[in-house]
């Protein structure tokens, strides 16, 4: 992988490329943040605060810090279990179909379809690469996305469909599940004959919403995403690698060009170079060819475009940007009534099937019956209708408009196609599947409700974290299965045992306190609160790819995994010779070992009554239960804990995005990657880069006291700038990488560092590194929940 930020130091350019924020767009609307930053949590907890009272709060709330995370997650679980959910589909469903609110009036007198566009829009901006985005936290409420051009009028369905509803229910159901339930309602009245005559389609709830805009998110370079030829700049990739200016990882692609030009690359109806973004759009979420022309086919088999009118003449102010007396409204129309049929959203006018709000094969039928010739739409777009030769072929116009009017009944219309929808009969690869799907219209039903279940629920992690009666009755390869204990989970006693043995591999020299930290860091960390993917559990650690990656030191790590499998063996032999049922998991000993070497670094280190939490409950998927490709994307490219920098230039910032997914705070970087140089956890294990003591694998506080040290003298080496030589006045000079010297050169980093590196400081050091490591050991135990 190609990482763009290669020219990054070059001052000019980062100006440039500074990422938007909803302050740079809006600099006029009213600035909260200063009411919810938490200065608490950039505080060591060992530091005294004026207001003593939250600091216990806050030092009780880290010793407990997962289930302290994971509580108002069990408090919505709580009330979404009371919740009559039987009641709220049937209120959704009457809301979608016999209500009509005149600001707003339904098309064809069925909101489905806006519905399932406001889903769709919902949990179609999650990347796969970092796990971002996705409908998880309903931010589409809120700015940049609540504004976003192509979101356009979602503003009305949330307001005049859902609120009543959302107001009824209050807590007990997120904005974020109802958008995603609202939207499986929506297909699945009109997938049966009637109401009810189907089966729902699988759903898990549990998501929680944003009440602030998330600030994790790289919101893109790009400043114009507001402007109409955004999707032009998708074109211009700064690096040539891809056709959409691909930023991995941290950037995976702007959040505000997601979605495709409907009317082909840069409004160049191009059919070909238009299947190309898309497949690059979908794979970025996730999607295989397959599962991408199910969803815009069965997505576009409902529905209608809307432009009455060109909107630049017509339309006002996204929601963000518009007057206070709109209330949160946007995109003001005044063509004419400004609704109904003169509804301006994208500027594309018209329907793709003769049924616009019922489930069958009219979108291939039409896709294949006619050839397509380009037109306007009033609002100036481009699209396609059936050339002269197929309507002349099919019996003439009255024939072949066969497309009803969504507001009047007697009127019919010409059937349309974007750039976009021809694609996926042209392109070479998506040509053969909508054949396919044709042809057997079932395996396209199929198909479409496999892919919208995983585009609504790709971003929710392990099932164990879905709730509700509706939950997919196959086990969902993507959703990386953690299989069932069907065995006795090791009681103290056996830990006792299992850890005793551990101490002998590592007093026999067979392994190092640093191979064991370094494959129970690498098993757990890469969990990504994002999207809940990564972790421990499942012992993937010891399976393709992970196995294999270099960041992981494969020499150290295969050498653990065989000492962890005889200890694993025998001990499950042991007990079944004895009758007992009882088995140890490799994902329970690889973190149990990890365990085991932080306790006797801190043994070392002086601290002998020093215990690092353990539960057990973890098991081993098999490598047949594990997509290698769908993996890939876990791998670091970098990672400043190991001091494994890729080939990226400033691995600080990456730092600080590696720990955002491992949800941690700032003290709790500082403490981690201190006490993980010491126990020379590097991927690279010779080079001792950073590694700041002269007693490794003693868990001492020294890589702060060393790295803050007055009388040492830093200066880059090398020609790539990446690697520094600390000289002092006694001893061989240090080594240190970007990551080891921005915990002394960045202020508030060095404010933390201090804290740990002072001499009454040492204890502090040891129970903040346990409690952090411990944090990112059991990051994914929603088993526990
Ligand atoms: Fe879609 C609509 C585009 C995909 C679903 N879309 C639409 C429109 C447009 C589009 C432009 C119109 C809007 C207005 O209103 O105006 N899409 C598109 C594109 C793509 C898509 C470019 C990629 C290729 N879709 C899709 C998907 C889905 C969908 C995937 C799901 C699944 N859409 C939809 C719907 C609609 C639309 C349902 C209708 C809405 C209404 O009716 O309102």
């Amino acid at each position: 992988s190609n990482i763009s930020s290669s020219n990054n130091d070059d001052p000019t350019t980062m100006m440039k490329k500074k990422p938007m924020t909803v302050r740079d767009w809006w600099p006029d609307s009213l600035d909260l943040r200063i009411l919810h930053q938490d200065p608490l949590d950039a505080r060591p907890s060992h530091v005294p605060h004026p207001s003593s009272a939250t600091v216990a709060a806050a030092a009780s709330a880290a010793t407990t810090s997962f289930s302290s995370s994971t509580a108002s997650y069990t408090s919505y679980a709580t009330k979404f279990a009371k919740l009559d959910l039987h009641a709220l589909r049937n209120d959704i469903y009457k809301s979608l179909t016999t209500t009509s609110h005149p600001a707003w009036p339904a098309d064809y007198g069925h909101y489905g379809p806006l519905m399932i566009r406001l889903a769709w829009h919902s949990a179609g901006t999650y990347r796969v690469f970092d796990g971002r985005g996705g409908g998880g936290s309903a931010n589409i409420r809120l700015p940049p996305l609540n504004s976003w051009p192509d979101n356009g009028n979602l503003d009305k369905a949330c307001r005049y469909i859902l609120w009543p509803i959302k107001r009824k229910y209050g807590q007990s159901i997120s904005w974020a599940d109802l958008i995603i339930l609202a939207g499986n309602v929506a297909i699945e009245s009109m997938m049966g004959e009637s109401w009810g005559s189907v089966q729902p389609l699988w759903f898990g709830g549990g998501r929680m919403d944003a009440f602030a805009p998330e600030e994790d998110v790289n919101w893109g370079h790009e400043p114009e995403w507001l402007k109409d030829d955004r999707h032009h700049q998708q074109q211009c990739s700064s690096n040539g690698e891809s056709s959409t200016g691909l930023e991995e990882p941290l950037g995976a692609v702007q959040m505000g060009l997601i979605y495709v030009n409907p009317e082909g690359p840069g409004g160049n109806p191009d059919i070909l170079a238009s299947a190309k973004d898309i497949r690059e759009t979908f794979s970025r979420m996730g999607m295989n060819d397959m599962e991408t022309v199910a969803l815009i086919a069965g997505g576009h088999t409902f529905g209608k475009a809307h432009g009455a009118a060109n909107p630049s003449k017509y339309v006002g102010r996204e929601p963000e940007g518009a007057s206070i007396d709109q209330m949160g409204l946007g995109w003001k129309n005044s063509f004419q009534t400004g609704r109904g049929a003169d509804a301006i959203t994208s500027g594309l006018e018209g329907a793709w099937t003769a049924n616009p709000t019922k489930w069958d094969n009219g979108y291939f039928d039409l896709l294949y019956k006619y050839d397509w010739t380009q037109s306007k739409s009033p609002g100036g777009a481009t699209q396609w209708v059936p050339n002269a030769d197929s309507i002349n072929a099919n019996g003439g116009l009255d024939a072949v408009a066969t497309v009803p009017d969504a507001h009047h009944g007697d009127v019919k219309h010409l059937p349309i196609m974007f750039t976009t929808d021809l694609a996926l009969r042209y392109d070479p690869i998506y040509g053969p599947i909508s054949k396919q799907f044709h042809l057997n219209p079932d395996l396209f039903t199929v198909e479409f409700k496999k892919a919208w279940y995983k585009l609504c629920h790709r971003d929710m992690g392990p099932i164990s974290r879905h709730l509700g009666p509706y939950l997919p009755d196959e086990t969902l390869i993507w959703q990386d299965p953690i299989p069932l204990a069907h065995y006795g989970t090791i009681n103290a006693n056996d830990i006792r045992n299992l850890k005793a043995s551990i101490m002998d591999v590592i007093y026999s020299s067979k392994i190092s306190i640093s191979d064991l930290v370094k494959a129970a860091w690498a098993s757990a960390s890469t969990y990504r609160c994002t999207d809940h993917r990564g972790g421990a559990n499942g012992g993937r650690i010891r399976l393709l790819p992970q196995k294999n990656w270099e960041v992981n030191d494969t020499t150290s790590l295969d050498r653990v995994i065989a000492v962890l499998e005889d200890i694993q063996a025998c001990f499950n032999d042991h007990h079944k010779q004895s009758n007992s049922n009882t088995q140890v998991s490799f994902a329970d000993l690889v973190i149990l070992a990890g365990n085991v070497a932080i306790e006797e670094a801190a043994r070392r280190a002086g601290h002998s009554n020093v215990r690092v939490p353990f539960v057990a409950g973890r098991t081993d998927a098999l490598q047949s239960e594990t997509d290698i490709n769908s993996f890939q994307v876990l791998q670091p490219v970098t990672d400043g804990f190991r001091n494994y920098d890729g080939k990226d230039a400033r691995p600080e910032v990456m730092l600080v995005d590696r720990a955002h997914l491992l949800s941690l705070k700032t003290p709790e970087m500082v403490v981690l990657l201190g006490g993980l140089r010491v126990l020379n956890a590097n991927a690279d294990a010779s080079s001792l880069v950073g590694v700041l003591t002269d007693r490794p694998e003693a868990l001492t506080n020294d890589f702060f006291t060393n790295l803050l040290d007055e009388y040492t003298t830093w200066s880059p080496v090398g020609d790539d700038g990446k690697v520094f030589c600390g000289v002092r006045p006694t001893g061989k000079p240090w080594k240190a990488s970007r990551v080891d010297l921005v915990m002394g050169s960045n202020a508030q980093l060095r404010a933390i560092s201090e804290a740990y590196a002072s001499v009454d400081s040492s204890n502090h050091f040891v129970n903040d590194f346990v409690r952090a490591w411990t944090k990112v050991m059991m990051l994914d135990r929603f088993d526990l929940l």
